[in-house]
């Protein structure tokens, strides 16, 4: 059966904290699938380019899913 109505799928991800599909689309303003330092700076004002060049693993300049999945849970932890 064929029948995953968006709805539940939505929930689902609501109730399942930090899988890298959830959060990509969240600081990905243009849905382009990578987000940008101006992308982050929007939920998070206070990255640095120094923070953002160590979550950006592979130096590409921008955060892939993974990347961003990573930055999620490093930028929500609490900080001590
Ligand atoms: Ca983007
Ligand atoms: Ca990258």
């Amino acid at each position: 059966m064929k029948f995953v109505p968006v709805a539940a799928t939505v929930l689902f991800g609501l109730t399942v904290p930090a899988l890298a599909q959830d959060s990509a689309p969240v600081m990905d303003a243009d849905a382009d699938g990578v987000v940008t330092i101006e992308e982050i700076r929007v939920v998070y004002p206070e990255l640095t380019e120094e923070a953002f060049a160590a979550l950006d693993v592979d130096g590409d300049g921008v955060l892939n899913v993974e990347e961003t999945a990573v930055a999620s849970e490093t930028l929500m932890a609490p900080q001590n």
